[in-house]
């Protein structure tokens, strides 16, 4: 990894061929029986570790504040690799990045939200099986009154599950989801500095 950033390979490419690519491979891996979950944590830990090598590229320093963003993986579910992307990655963009972690049940991103007055709410899912409580939680916060908007990601989910449950926006990565927390604020990308090439 260090050798690719010294041989000036973008962030973006070691990111999607380096770090995601072996990792939907091994899961696919696992879908078909050839890999077992040790394995899958291994990988899970290279890739974490990868990630660290280049979260000072992705979190870079922004000097005017874009909104609050309050981020967590739903209630049950133990991912957190994407969801940590999109939070680095909006932090990067001048984001205020409150991380609630994983298995965040929506008392919890209620809480979150209020006490930090989020401009975003980002639910992250990564298992069907969680997906319902995704849905809960976005319930739960706009009955809570939470004026924050919502977006939500994660593998398994789409745009169409996300305007079934009433979410305010999608994205199938971090980058769109740098976009997306910004056209929902109203903020345009050259206010902003935190670009990943
Ligand atoms: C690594 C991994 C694990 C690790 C997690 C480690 C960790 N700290 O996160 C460990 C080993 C713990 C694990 C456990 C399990 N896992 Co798992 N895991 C994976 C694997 C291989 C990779 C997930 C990942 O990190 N991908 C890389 C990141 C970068 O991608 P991502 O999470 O999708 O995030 C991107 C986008 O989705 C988006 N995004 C994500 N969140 C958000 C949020 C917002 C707001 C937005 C806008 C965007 C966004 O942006 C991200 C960056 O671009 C996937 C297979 C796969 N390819 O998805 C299986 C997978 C998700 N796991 C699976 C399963 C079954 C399990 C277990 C149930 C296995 C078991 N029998 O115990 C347990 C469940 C534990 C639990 N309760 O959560 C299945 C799920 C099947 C399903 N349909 O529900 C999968 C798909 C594997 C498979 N093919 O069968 N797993």
């Amino acid at each position: 990894m260090e050798k690719e950033l010294q041989a000036g390979t973008s962030v973006s490419a070691i990111l999607k061929e380096g770090l995601i690519a072996p990792l939907d491979e091994v899961g696919r891996r696992f879908s078909r029986g050839d890999m077992f979950l040790p394995e899958m944590l291994a990988a899970a830990q290279a890739m974490k570790a990868g990630v660290e090598v280049i979260r000072p590229l992705l979190t870079g320093a922004e000097t005017k504040p874009a909104g609050v963003v309050v981020i967590g993986t739903v209630k049950d579910d133990l991912h957190d690799i994407g969801k940590d992307l999109v939070a680095m990655m909006l932090e990067g963009a001048g984001f205020q990045v409150i991380n609630l972690g994983i298995n965040v049940d929506h008392s919890r991103f209620v809480e979150g939200a209020m006490a930090n007055k989020a401009d975003i709410v980002a639910l992250s899912a990564l298992l069907t099986t969680t997906m319902p409580a995704m849905k809960t939680t976005v319930a739960k916060l706009k009955e809570a009154g939470v004026k924050g908007r919502i977006i939500v990601g994660g593998a398994p989910v789409n745009q169409s599950f996300a305007d079934e449950i009433g979410a305010d926006g999608y994205s199938d990565d971090a980058p769109g989801a740098v976009v997306l927390a910004r056209k929902l604020l109203g903020i345009h990308a050259s206010e902003s500095h935190g670009e990943v090439h």
